[in-house]
C-alpha cells in the first residue's frame, strides 16, 4: 500500500487515488492581499502570500493527474441572513462583516475581495464550496459532494491554519475522514498559532489526524504520473 512520509507515523492512501481530494480553504483576497480584509486589521498578508508558489505546484500536480480538488470561500449572502450576531458582532465594531472595504463589502459573497486569489482560481470542474461558518462541512453541500465522488481522505491547504483549516479538519475527522494537513501549504498571520496547530492536530497518536509536507506529497504522487 503506498503511504506518505507524515508525523505522527506514515499516512495510507487508498488503492484508487480518486478517493483523494485535495482542499484549499480560503484562499481568497481578503485574506491574502494589501488592502482586504485582513491586511485592513492589521495583519501581515505578506506571510499567507508566502505559501502560494508552493501551493501552486501541488495544485498543478492535482490537475495533471485529474484528481478531486475541492476549493472553499468564506462568504456571506447581501442580506446578512446567514450571518449569526455570534459572528458579526466580532470586533467591537471597527470593521464587521458586510462594511465597505477597499475591495467591496466585507466577507459579502460576489464582492471583488470575496475571490480566490487569481494564481489558485479554481478551473471548470473543480469543487467550490461557499461556507458561511469556519468550517466547510456547516451549512454547505460538502457531505453529499463527497460521498456522490466516493472520496475518503483529504489533503488540507490553505487559511488560516488555525481558525478554518482547523476546524474543517475536526469536522471531517469527527465524519470519517482520513485528513492530512500539508504544513508549508497553510499559513497562519500568527506563526505560534500555526505551530500549535500542527502539533495539536497530531499529537496523541494523530488524534485529529496526520501532518506533512508538499515534497512528501509530491514524492508519493509522482509514480501515479509515469505509465
Ligand atoms: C478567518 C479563515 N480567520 N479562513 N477565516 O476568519 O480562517
Amino acid at each position: 500500500m503506498a503511504t506518505i512520509s507524515a508525523q505522527p507515523y506514515d499516512y495510507k492512501l487508498p488503492a484508487n487515488l480518486n478517493q483523494i481530494a485535495l482542499v484549499l480553504i480560503d484562499m481568497q483576497r481578503d485574506f491574502l492581499e494589501s488592502g482586504g480584509f485582513g491586511d485592513a486589521l492589521g495583519n501581515d498578508v505578506s506571510r499567507l502570500q508566502a505559501i502560494v508558489p508552493t501551493l501552486k505546484t501541488l495544485l498543478d500536480r492535482f490537475r495533471e493527474l485529474q484528481l478531486p480538488i475541492i476549493h472553499t470561500i468564506e462568504c456571506h449572502q447581501p442580506d446578512l441572513s446567514d450571518c449569526p450576531p455570534s459572528k458579526l458582532d466580532r470586533g467591537n465594531g471597527s470593521l464587521r462583516i458586510g462594511d465597505r472595504s477597499a475591495m467591496g463589502r466585507i466577507l459579502i459573497k460576489g464582492e471583488p475581495g470575496n475571490d480566490i486569489i487569481s494564481e489558485l482560481a479554481p478551473l471548470s470542474g473543480e469543487i467550490v464550496i461557499h461556507k458561511p461558518g469556519k468550517g466547510a462541512f456547516y451549512a454547505t453541500p460538502l457531505s453529499e459532494i463527497l460521498r456522490e465522488r466516493g472520496i475518503t481522505h483529504l489533503l488540507f491547504t490553505g487559511v488560516t491554519t488555525e481558525v478554518c483549516v482547523q476546524t474543517t479538519m475536526r469536522e471531517a475527522n469527527d465524519r470519517g475522514y482520513e485528513c492530512l494537513l500539508v504544513e508549508d501549504c497553510t499559513e497562519s498571520y500568527f506563526p505560534e498559532f500555526k505551530q500549535a496547530t500542527i502539533e495539536m492536530l497530531r499529537a496523541q497518536g494523530g488524534i485529529i489526524g496526520w501532518t506533512t509536507s508538499s515534497a512528501a506529497v509530491l514524492a508519493a504522487l509522482t509514480p501515479a504520473l509515469t505509465p
